[in-house]
């Protein structure tokens, strides 16, 4: 396999260069810790090493050092090579890698029977999580692991693992969306299509326009990471840093993105904008628009969709959904709401003065290109969200297992103990 190839000659030479690093350098300070910073959430505490994508907050996202908006053309699989080895694969490269998705998609029986059995109104999160969980059987690093395995192989399986996830998200995730909103049987992956592609064909929607893998291929390529400390990344970091395998480590992860302040955003962002065409019958006036965003702040509500932890622009990615609806849908009410809602929104945000970022997110837009084509379950958005960052998660467990990086272990310690230590 070519990128398992690519990576083998580079892993040594990284390894070299950080151990060095780290021997050379390490008592040097990058960060220091405030008590607020403790019960803020580790706000802006610079203690974690994520060299697949970085989020400046004047920028947004860099995925190795390329800004996601130059990448909004190519495909998802050059995205997961370029994540994992910091370069694009070259045509074989891209090939080959697709090949490995082709041999690996198919999903094992006993997962459908196992998401067959669960209620029938679960969230499609949980059934998605549920199934990549129900996997872990599969694993090979786990496999290799009990039978005895050196520490510098251990990104050999971790990458046979996450290509074996990968591979098969898009068919488990079209699986759930079947299942739980009663579309009818499953729909057999092509062979022959990109993995974009193949997920579209599968989710069995209408495509009259013959567009809907573009938004597909666009949607999987824009999530796909966000540096390493965001929720998600963050908790499937620290399961795999007990050397748990990719498939306990992603559907732990993914089980942070399932919530609101995080991946969930992303279906109340669309509710959101419904409320406002219901209530004004279409197109709000800009007054009537700011109104209705003050009432939402006013009965103790975010607005979701706009706001980051980090960022501290409109965020890249949503001026690519953005670009990618005044190409194909301008004239669709609900994407005109979004792109008013773009107008007066910060506007309103700055006003009130509590969010540090009054611009867009991600989330703020891509559920009205979702409708527009008919996808009108919100509660699936997030899982289209997860198949994406599922690339992120997975490169950064096979760089962590390449660099060999220890346990996560930070010190915690109780309220009386930093009162002591501030003299309070
Ligand atoms: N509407 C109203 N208030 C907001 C707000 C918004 N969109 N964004 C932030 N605020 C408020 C916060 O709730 C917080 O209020 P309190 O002091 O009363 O707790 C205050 O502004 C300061 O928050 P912040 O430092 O600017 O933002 P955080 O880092 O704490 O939170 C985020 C970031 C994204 C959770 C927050 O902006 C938010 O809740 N946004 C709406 C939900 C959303 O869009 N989430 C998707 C994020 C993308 C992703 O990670 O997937």
């Amino acid at each position: 396999m070519l990128l398992k190839d690519k990576l083998a000659a580079q892993i040594p030479g990284l390894r070299e260069d950080i151990s060095s690093f780290v021997k050379a350098h390490g008592d040097h300070e990058i960060s220091k810790v405030t008590i607020a910073q403790a019960y803020g959430g580790m706000r802006g505490v610079r203690a974690m090493v994520c060299d697949t994508s970085e989020v400046p907050p004047d920028k947004g996202l860099l995925v190795r050092e390329i800004p996601i908006g130059d990448l909004a053309e190519n495909l998802p699989e050059e995205i997961f090579f370029l994540l994992c080895t910091g370069d694009m694969p070259n045509k074989e490269e891209l090939a080959d890698l697709q090949k490995e998705y082709s041999a690996r998609c198919e999903v094992p029986e006993y997962v459908w029977k196992v998401l067959e059995a669960m209620p029938k109104d679960s969230h499609p999160m949980c059934m998605f999580d549920t199934a990549i969980l129900c996997m872990e059987k599969e694993s090979k690093f786990r496999a290799a692991y009990d039978k005895g395995m050196k520490k510098t192989e251990y990104w050999e399986p971790m990458l046979e693992d996450s290509l074996d996830l990968l591979a098969k998200l898009p068919g488990i995730a079209a699986g759930v969306y079947r299942m739980r909103f009663g579309k009818g049987p499953r729909i057999a992956p092509k062979k022959d299509l990109d993995w974009g592609a193949n997920f579209a064909h599968m989710m069995g929607l209408e495509d009259p326009k013959g567009t809907l893998a573009d938004l597909m291929r666009l949607y999987l390529t824009l999530h796909c990471d966000h540096e390493g400390g965001n929720v998600s990344a963050h908790a499937t970091h620290c399961i795999a840093s007990a050397l748990s395998d990719a498939y306990y480590a992603v559907s732990g992860g993914l089980n942070g993105l399932a919530g609101p302040l995080h991946g969930l955003a992303n279906q109340e962002c669309l509710g959101w904008v419904l409320q406002v065409h219901e209530k004004f019958g279409g197109v709000p006036s800009d007054d009537d628009l700011k109104q209705f965003a003050w009432d939402t702040l006013n009965s103790g509500k975010v607005i979701p969709g706009y706001g980051h932890a980090v960022l501290r622009v409109t965020d890249p990615r949503f001026t690519g959904f953005l670009q990618f609806g005044k190409k194909h849908m301008a004239d669709d009410p609900i994407f005109a709401i979004v792109n008013k809602v773009y107008d007066i929104v910060p506007g309103v945000l700055k006003e009130h003065g509590k969010a540090k970022n009054p611009w867009p997110n991600v989330d703020a837009g891509s559920g009205a290109l979702l409708y527009h084509y008919g996808l009108k379950e919100f509660s699936y958005y997030t899982v289209l969200f997860a198949i994406s960052r599922a690339m992120g998660m997975c490169s950064q467990m096979i760089v962590s297992r390449a660099m060999g990086y220890s346990l996560e272990r930070p010190k915690s310690l109780p309220t009386k103990v930093l009162k002591a230590q501030a003299g309070a």
